[in-house]
């Protein structure tokens, strides 16, 4: 959908279902006069109403033969100090599914029409208002699942990453500027001194990109979740060991081998570390079609996973099927030996494994500091730095310090300044995809800011 700054947009900004106020959001040049049309404030007599902003004003809105639909308190922004910087009208009305849809209707009716998803946000981005490492924290914010998510998608709404980025992008357009003015005089050789300087300014903004790189790691946990996949033969206690992570009864447990036929998921808050946790149908022998298509998904689920948590019945003799599954290199296995409460059979005496029992809850905290170790960093670490980049922040780097190690390369080996340039700018352009902005007036203005034209 273009992006057409003259349309009015209105959505229901609360989740759906009763509530005791649901929000409407209205953003657009129409949000005043639709004002005058719905809304009619308490106790001003029949005077047009001119909405003062940032006030809190207590009305009601009026249906088309002017009866009133839902007593509400209507906030009204100014553009441009609002969330989108255009006009905005934020109505708190009461949280009846039927009245919030009823009023919302008669906004539309008045000249909004209903937004898409984001659109407000994406109005914030386009506005100015923020740039897309902000709009895209709002999302991460919204649908964290743990605390340190949530720490780190309000870093990144902050700011913190949009302007580490920026300062990237600062540095890379000073070092483009140097090297486009040495291309507009080309009978000047660049001086041996310039050169090193260049070559040390790219490595410092190299090393700034990695260390946002490096945080890809934990901006993948903390947004999904760290993949975890409980396997084991039936009856050995994943769906047990499930419902003991998550502190409630979601799997179905029973002594029937073979309980569990479909995939279940569920995210667990692991010290702050969101942890998806998948219960699996238990892999053995079988000729029932749906226990075999649940084993088909869990050796699907096993290659995607980051960790497996291998469940065994330590209690039992160890047969067929209690080895540990196949994995993907780079997957961490844990296993543990469940069932320790019924005592440990001396077949798994020499097996290195998480005592644990799902019954008495015995070692629940050596497992899950396991876990947390597994994670590769420290409490003190998770806790400490807050930026977390995403996928595709991460890929946008990685062209960007592919592209500054081009450069590098191509200056080292005093080859044609335009080259070095090109990789330069590619290095800009996939920063400038990060925060949103691709621009090449800035290149432009950062040469004739610095030199001057007579020369
Ligand atoms: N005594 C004891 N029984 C357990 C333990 N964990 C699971 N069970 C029992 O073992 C049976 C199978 O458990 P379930 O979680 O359904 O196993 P799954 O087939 O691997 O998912 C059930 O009867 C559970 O109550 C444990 O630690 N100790
Ligand atoms: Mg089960």
């Amino acid at each position: 959908m273009p992006f057409l700054p003259e349309d009015t947009i209105a959505a229901v900004a609360t989740a759906p279902g009763a509530a005791a106020v649901s929000v409407i959001r209205v953003s657009g040049p129409a949000t005043k006069a639709l004002l005058s049309t719905v809304f009619r404030p308490v106790g001003r007599g029949k005077a047009p109403f001119l909405p003062e902003p940032r006030r809190a004003t207590l009305g009601q809105v009026l249906d088309a033969a002017g009866h009133p639909l839902d007593e509400v308190l209507l906030t009204f922004f100014a553009g441009p100090r609002s969330y989108t910087g255009e006009d905005v009208a934020e109505f708190a009305c009461h949280g009846g599914p039927l009245v919030t849809r009823l009023v919302l209707e008669r906004i539309l009716e008045c000249g909004a029409r209903a937004a898409e998803p984001g659109e407000f946000s994406r109005r914030a981005f386009l506005g100015g208002k923020m740039d897309l490492t902000q709009a895209e924290a709002v999302m991460d914010l919204i649908t964290a699942k743990t605390e340190l998510a949530v720490r780190a998608a309000q870093a990144q709404l902050s700011g913190g990453l949009g302007q580490r980025i920026e300062a990237a992008r600062a540095a890379v357009l000073e070092i483009v500027a140097h090297v486009e003015a040495w291309i507009d005089f080309p009978e000047e050789d660049i001086d041996p001194v310039t050169g090193a300087l260049l070559q040390e300014k790219i490595a410092l903004v190299r090393n700034r990109i990695d260390g946002l790189l490096a945080t890809a790691d934990r901006g993948r946990i903390l947004r999904e979740g760290l993949r975890t996949v409980i396997c084991g033969a039936p009856n050995v206690g994943k769906s047990s060991l499930l419902n003991r992570l998550l502190g409630y009864d979601r799997a179905i447990v029973s002594d029937v081998a073979g309980t569990t036929r479909d995939t279940i998921e569920e995210i667990i808050n692991l010290r702050g570390i969101p942890l998806r946790l998948i219960d699996t149908a238990g892999l053995r022998e079988s000729d029932d079609v749906l226990e075999q298509a649940g084993m088909a998904r869990t050796l699907r689920q096993l290659d995607q996973a980051e960790l497996v948590i291998h469940v065994v019945d330590a209690s039992r003799p160890r047969g067929a099927g209690s080895d540990a599954p196949q994995v993907m290199a780079g997957t961490q296995v844990l296993t543990v030996l469940n069932k320790a409460d019924l005592g440990r059979h001396r077949d798994w005496e020499e097996v290195s494994g998480f005592p644990f029992s799902c019954a008495t809850g015995e070692g629940e905290a050596a497992l899950v500091e396991a876990i947390f170790r597994l994670t590769g960093q420290t409490q003190a670490q998770w806790e400490g730095e807050c930026v977390a980049i995403s996928l595709r922040h991460r890929d946008a780097l990685r062209r960007a310090g592919e592209g500054l190690d081009a450069a590098a390369a191509l200056l080292e080996a005093n080859a044609a300044g335009e080259l070095a340039a090109l990789e330069l700018r590619e290095a800009l352009d996939a920063l400038g995809e990060i925060v949103g902005r691709l621009d090449i007036e800035d290149i432009l203005g950062e040469i004739f800011g610095r030199f001057c034209i007579g020369k």
